[in-house]
């Protein structure tokens, strides 16, 4: 393996004895299955787990999803209520609705979803827009070199070259397995790049910011890699 080593955790707090009790239960998991893995995955959701020691990532749960909020709770968004803006360096900035952008062309792939911190789930099936579209019809000016992507959370940020964001694999997903993205997974709508780190896919997105520069985002400024590209093993 050689991912790059974090340089901070990816979460709000949990605590040492937390973490102890969750290695306890990852330990029944391997015996008894994958419902308790499972629920294991959902109890591990709720608590929005902060990870300081790196001792979750050592919990036996298998190619199963762990979710991540810097921020901790987030305010839900129906469907009806989100809105994506397109703004910054651009000639045509827009606003999307939920039903606009299912009304664009989709894209589908299956593909796996990498975290840095060596977590991974395999051919998960992502529905969405390419970011690439949206590009194109807000027109960037001469002058744009990067994307900001924006979380209705108030504080999460990626950014990406222009283009970067422009390569097939990006996608504002509006649905994962077939169905509505989770709220926990970043609901209604989030970034998905096939072929970068997960930090890369920004949950709750609410806007994509053309800019001047490839400023570092959220992790980036904590020590994550700029071109979050995965790195063959
Ligand atoms: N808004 C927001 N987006 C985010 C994060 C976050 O904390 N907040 N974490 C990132 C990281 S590090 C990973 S690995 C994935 C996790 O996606 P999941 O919660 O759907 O598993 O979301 C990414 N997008
Ligand atoms: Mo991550």
């Amino acid at each position: 393996m050689s991912h790059p080593k974090p340089a901070s955790d990816e979460g709000a707090p949990l605590g040492r004895r937390a973490v102890l009790g969750l290695l306890g239960l990852g330990a029944v998991g391997v015996v008894t299955g994958s419902s308790v893995q499972n629920g294991l995955s959902q109890m591990l959701a709720s608590i929005q787990m902060r990870d300081p020691t790196g001792l979750t990532s050592q919990i036996p749960l298998g190619d199963t999803w762990r979710y991540y909020s810097v921020t901790g709770a987030v305010e839900p968004r129906t469907r009806a209520d989100y809105s994506l803006r397109i703004s910054g360096l651009v000639d045509q900035p827009a606003s999307y609705s939920f039903a606009d952008l299912e009304g664009l062309p989709q894209t589908e792939f299956d593909d796996t979803f990498q975290c840095v911190t060596g977590w991974s789930v395999p051919d998960v099936p992502w529905r969405g827009v390419r970011v690439a579209d949206l590009l194109e019809a807000a027109a960037p000016t001469d002058d744009a070199v990067g994307v900001r992507y924006k979380s209705f959370d108030g504080t999460y940020t990626v950014n990406m070259t222009l283009e970067q964001a422009r390569a097939d694999d990006v996608l504002v997903v509006l649905a994962m397995y077939d169905a509505p993205v989770t709220h926990d997974h970043g609901g209604p709508a989030r970034i998905y790049s096939g072929s970068m780190y997960g930090y890369k896919s920004t949950k709750w997105l609410s806007e994509i910011e053309v800019t001047a520069n490839n400023a570092p985002g959220y992790w980036e400024d904590r020590g994550y890699p700029l071109d979050g590209f995965i790195e063959d093993e």
